[in-house]
């Protein structure tokens, strides 16, 4: 196997450890314990994970309430300065949570830094967002003898929800959004991971962050549900599953209080378009890193490539020979391509739906796993062909390919098929005619549109992501606008005239 020196000795290091997440402020009555084991392997197991009672998250959201004027008032400059500052400590805790990718969310040593520099990213880029829309009110137009300012505040108390396909980029860029808009939040991370979310807290503490407003609240579902019927709770952040979000919404709208933000970015089914004008060489490389990387479970994944009939055949061989070189195995093993899905219900669940389209349609190809993986939560890279993008009736987050032919007249109606699974997240094209490109950006209701290249990876501030319709709310992560959901809006209006009494406001 490759090594890689200094780090490869510190991750073995590190993987002896143990760790352990728990409410930022537990009381006397604790909660269950429960264990955390490893996809790769179900009989290792990483640490544990201590649930929050009922009265624990009561207590939380009191605590968050107490302090989140004096966070809101710091202004956006300071927050933004204990962003930055958590920022450099993840930077330098760097093994710590790449050993946590690979052990508690079966990440490959790749895929754990890509996620490590996206939540760097985002603390950056949510601290410079504070600094530009926080830190000044903005002024506005008035008539003579009259001042009006408009200021952006935190909404109060932000409940985060965080998946566990991102344990790290996805849980702090949520968190760290709500934080540098001057909110307070609790957040709970994924039940499957909370344990790269107790070492982010736990350096965002050290970082200056005071821990009432950041309280880790680790648990199931239940606590998600305790979080969410509270009325005190003044918006809530989730990125997971199209129906979680429905349930969240209808927890928010059924509450007493105010009537909550929700900011949802939910699943998709994503296709791409390849037409026989592509560059083969760059669709095989695009099609497999947006297919199998993370082992397919990214929202922005691949999932329905529509190939043009008439290179349909030669392109199928060509990705089979870029599909057949992946290698299935141990994400602490430097040549692996794909690790294993993050449990065993999602490793049955792919390999229902497999079993369930080889009956109705063709398996084009699947990998065979090799003994090294009897253990863990594997699933066989598989591809196989479809009629159409609507035989899928849900998101198939793993390793699973679909792969529909199309006729070149049939293009709009290709498009129509994609919009009409409701979905509207990525959508990938490969082709090198700008019409096509036109034709089908104009049409296709999709959140990210990629052109010649995967459809994977969106990099904060330079890709915002995020999707439409059933793909979530809005606005988009590591965009432009996305803080200012999590906030509220005033408007001061002064009248400067000494009759308006401005003289007195003076002294
Ligand atoms: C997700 O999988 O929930 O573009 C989001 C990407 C990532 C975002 C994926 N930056 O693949």
């Amino acid at each position: 196997p490759l090594v890689l020196g200094p780090l490869q000795a510190r991750l073995s290091e590190l993987a002896q450890q143990s760790w352990s997440a728990e409410p930022t402020f537990p009381s006397d009555e604790p909660g269950e314990i429960a264990p955390i084991t490893s996809p790769q392997d179900t009989r290792i197991e990483v640490g544990t994970r201590r649930d929050t009672t009922p009265a624990e998250v009561e207590d939380a959201i009191t605590r968050a309430m107490a302090i989140q004027p004096g966070w809101d008032a710091l202004g956006g400059e300071k927050r933004a300065l204990l962003l930055e500052e958590a920022a450099d400590l993840f930077e330098d805790h760097a093994p710590e949570f790449l050993s946590l990718c690979q052990r508690e969310a079966g990440k490959t040593l790749l895929d754990a830094v890509l996620e490590l520099r996206e939540a760097v990213d985002f603390l950056r880029f949510y601290a410079g967002e504070a600094r530009r829309q926080f830190s000044q009110p903005m002024p506005l137009p008035g008539p003579t003898g009259e001042e009006n300012t408009l200021s952006l505040h935190g909404r109060g108390v932000f409940a985060t929800i965080s998946p566990w396909n991102f344990p790290l980029a996805i849980f702090i860029g949520m968190a760290s959004a709500a934080l540098a808009a001057g909110n307070t939040v609790v957040t709970k991370p994924a039940e499957q991971t909370p344990l790269i979310a107790a070492l982010a807290v736990k350096l965002c503490h050290q970082a200056g962050i005071p821990p009432e407003a950041l309280q880790l609240l680790p648990g199931a579902g239940e606590v998600g549900q305790a979080i969410t019927s509270d009325p005190r709770i003044a918006g809530v952040a989730f990125t997971g599953s199209t129906e979680t979000a429905r349930l969240i919404n209808q927890a928010l709208a059924a509450r007493e209080g105010p009537i909550a933000t929700l900011i949802a970015e939910t699943g998709g089914q994503n296709a791409m378009i390849v037409d026989s004008s592509a560059l083969p060489e760059q669709v095989v490389r695009d099609v497999v890193a947006s297919s199998f990387q993370s082992a397919g479970q990214r929202c922005s994944a691949l999932r329905v490539l529509y190939l043009q009939d008439d290179i349909a055949d030669e392109m199928l061989e060509m990705i089979r020979g870029g599909f057949e070189a992946l290698t299935v195995g141990d994400p602490a093993d430097l040549a692996t391509d794909v690790g294993p899905v993050i449990d065993p219900d999602a490793q049955a669940a792919l390999e229902r739906h497999v079993a369930r389209r080889q009956q109705n349609d063709r398996t084009v190809w699947r990998l065979d796993l090799d003994g090294s993986t009897a253990n863990g939560c594997f699933v066989a890279p598989t591809i196989i062909e479809l009629d159409s993008i609507l035989d899928l009736r849900r998101e198939n987050f793993g390793p699973v390919l679909h792969v529909v032919r199309y006729a070149s007249e049939n293009l709009g109606q290709v498009i129509a098929d994609i919009n009409a699974t409701g979905y509207g997240l990525t959508l990938g094209l490969h082709s090198r005619i700008a019409a096509t490109r036109k034709f089908v950006q104009a049409r296709a209701k999709v959140g990210n549109f990629y052109v010649n290249r995967n459809q994977i990876g969106a990099i904060v501030e330079s890709q915002p992501f995020g999707g439409e319709a059933l793909s979530g709310t809005g606005p988009k992560a590591g965009g432009p606008h996305y803080l200012a959901r999590f906030a509220t809006e005033r408007v001061t209006c002064i009248d400067t005239t000494a009759a308006g009494g401005n003289a007195s406001l003076l002294a």
